[in-house]
């Protein structure tokens, strides 16, 4: 059954790979599943169509015969369910592995998308250089954590699994502000993520949505 996601026409992040399809394609990636990509407009976002897949009116949206999912954690977590390669058969390390994957969406990903929104949305207000110092020790104060857990180790439970998959992808914001250098093994982390040939797969096929090399589906 042909899966469908849908991404945006023109990421505002442009081609970076932050918008949250590139989660979705990496997932598809390392699973090798094809998928067809369906390119929404901000504008298309919002209307009844759209809404009917994502009732927030964002992206991205999976599609897979009858099934329509939406949020990145619901849907890297079917694919993982679904096909080999994200979680272990181990009963235990594959629940420790789901666990890093809530961890990733619930724990780090709200102070790294709140230090996003203070700078780039609040940089204007009056308050933000006075508040700004403390949303960024926040994302400190979660990564002082996450880099002891991780320690020496190259991935957060044994082998690379949805967890870690949902966990670069969160700390890749960071990428820009500074803040992961602070911590090296984490940007080792990182590192060894988007070395990963599934992760540049789907990095490469986002920018060329962005870049214009690639043709809407
Ligand atoms: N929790 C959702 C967040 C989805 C989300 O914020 N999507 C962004 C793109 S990365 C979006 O569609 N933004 C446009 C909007 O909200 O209007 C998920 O993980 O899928």
């Amino acid at each position: 059954m042909t899966i469908i996601i849908s991404a945006f026409e023109r990421s505002p992040d442009g081609g970076k790979g932050l918008a949250r399809d590139t989660r979705v394609r990496w997932a598809l990636e390392e699973v090798d599943q094809p998928y067809e990509v369906c390119l929404v407009s901000f504008r298309a976002m919002k209307e009844p169509a759209h809404l009917a897949l994502h009732p927030f009116g964002q992206i991205p949206t999976y599609e897979e015969g009858g099934l329509a999912l939406f949020e990145t954690g619901a849907i890297v977590f079917h694919v993982a369910q679904r096909h080999a390669g994200l979680l272990p058969d181990d009963a235990n390390a594959r629940a420790r592995a789901i666990t890093w994957m809530f961890a990733a969406l619930n724990t780090v990903e709200p102070a790294i998308l709140e230090l996003a929104n203070a700078r780039l949305l609040e940089g204007d207000k009056p308050w933000s250089k006075e508040r700004l110092p403390l949303v960024e020790d926040r994302v400190r104060d979660r990564l002082k954590q996450l880099s002891a857990r991780l320690g020496s180790a190259d991935w957060l439970d044994g082998a690379f699994s949805g967890g870690d998959l949902l966990m670069v992808s969160v700390l890749l914001r960071l990428k820009s502000s500074g803040i992961l250098e602070e911590f090296p093994n984490l940007a080792a982390y990182v590192a060894r993520g988007e070395a990963r040939p599934a992760y540049k797969r789907a990095f490469d096929a986002q920018l060329a949505v962005y870049s214009g090399k690639r043709p809407a589906g």
